[in-house]
């Protein structure tokens, strides 16, 4: 009974150290000192062996028993920190590679409109402004009505709206955003709204049929021009990082009171005149103005309690200045080698 026991025990100590699997280890311990494994069959059996044999042989067992138990748990921690260290090596990413790689090269990149709509974003929460987001499908009340431009009302006529069957528009300017900016915060306020706009016109050189644009609105107590003023210079040093000559003339939108269009010196020209600016040596850029008291009202705001101003960036015209683009169409052209280029 004994030269059984050691041999099972041999045999079992041999399997367990060659064995690789956790799996196969469970089956062993299952097959061998389970409950109806091997070594405890013989256990069971020792009832008809003779008192001094049964104490002696049922000693061995356990010692076995607990030998094999031993010997199948350390195995099963060397097959764990093996298969660890083998997906630690398989699975190991090199965080060092650099840009230049195989591995990144074929990456995409940003469109330089979505690259300003980043830097202009950047700048404007610099200085408290929250990024507001508005949909592209607008109701006519977010694109016209609230901005104090009712039904049957001419200056609708100035943007050229493609409408949807449900009486529904794709929205003509980021303003809409504004609305919605008012109906979201309790004054006061910093917010700008970036987007995608389109109208219904004929493109030339400086005019395409969807456009983008970054709205902004900052409503607080006694807001005069001067804050205005203020921060379009700001935004325009941060984007051209160098002084650029603009001028102020009066602009009419039925949202704003008094209303402004800030035009730069055309940078494509330097001022002489070219399509671009259309021979005037200026480019309109930014239109802007103190909010109007109706559309306060729209907004739920007390317009005797709080002011605000408002403006409407055109991001394409702003691009077109930084590089010196000289056509708007370029854009949207789809051509890989226009926007490879930045
Ligand atoms: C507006 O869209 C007003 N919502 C702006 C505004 C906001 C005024 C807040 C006052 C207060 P306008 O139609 O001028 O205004 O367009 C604003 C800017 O968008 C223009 O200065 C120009 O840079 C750009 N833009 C307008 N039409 C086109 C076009 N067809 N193609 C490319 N850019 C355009």
């Amino acid at each position: 009974m004994k030269e059984k026991l050691e041999l099972i025990k041999h045999n079992t100590l041999d399997a367990i150290s060659k064995c690789a699997s956790i799996d196969e280890l469970e089956q062993i311990r299952i097959d061998i000192v389970g409950r109806k494994g091997e070594l405890t069959s013989i256990l069971r059996s020792l009832k008809d062996l003779s008192p001094q044999e049964r104490g002696e042989v049922g000693k061995l067992s356990n010692v076995i028993k607990e030998t094999i138990n031993d010997a199948i748990d350390n195995r099963k921690n060397d097959v764990e920190r093996a298969l660890l260290t083998n997906r630690l090596s398989e699975e190991w990413i090199d965080v060092t590679l650099d840009k230049e790689s195989e591995f990144t090269s074929n990456n995409g990149y940003l469109h330089p409109l979505s690259q300003i709509q980043h830097e202009i974003e950047d700048i404007f929460t610099s200085m408290g402004f929250a990024v507001l987001d508005g949909p592209e499908v607008e109701t006519e009340y977010y694109n016209f009505e609230a901005l104090n431009i009712p039904k049957h009302h001419p200056a609708r006529d100035m943007q050229d709206t493609f409408w949807t069957e449900d009486n529904n528009l794709l929205r003509t300017h980021t303003s809409a955003i504004q609305v919605r900016g008012m109906e979201k915060n309790e004054p006061p306020f910093r917010v700008i709204g970036p987007g995608r706009v389109f109208r219904y016109e004929a493109t030339d050189a400086s005019h395409e049929n969807t456009f983008y644009q970054v709205e902004g609105m900052m409503v607080d107590k006694d807001i005069s021009v001067s804050n205005l003023i203020f921060f379009m210079k700001t935004l325009l040093k941060e984007i051209f990082k160098k002084e650029v000559k603009v001028r102020l003339r009066p602009g009419y939108f039925p949202f704003v009171e008094p209303g402004f269009e800030l035009d730069i010196n055309c940078l494509i020209c330097g001022g002489n005149g070219c399509s671009v600016c259309k021979q005037t040596g200026w480019v309109e850029l930014l239109p802007c103005g103190l909010v109007h008291p109706n559309v306060l009202k729209s907004g739920g705001i007390d317009p005797d309690k709080w002011s605000g101003f408002a403006f409407g960036l055109g991001l394409n015209r702003l691009v077109m200045m930084g590089y010196g683009i000289n056509d708007i169409r370029h854009f949207q052209s789809g051509d890989i080698r226009f926007v490879q280029q930045f």
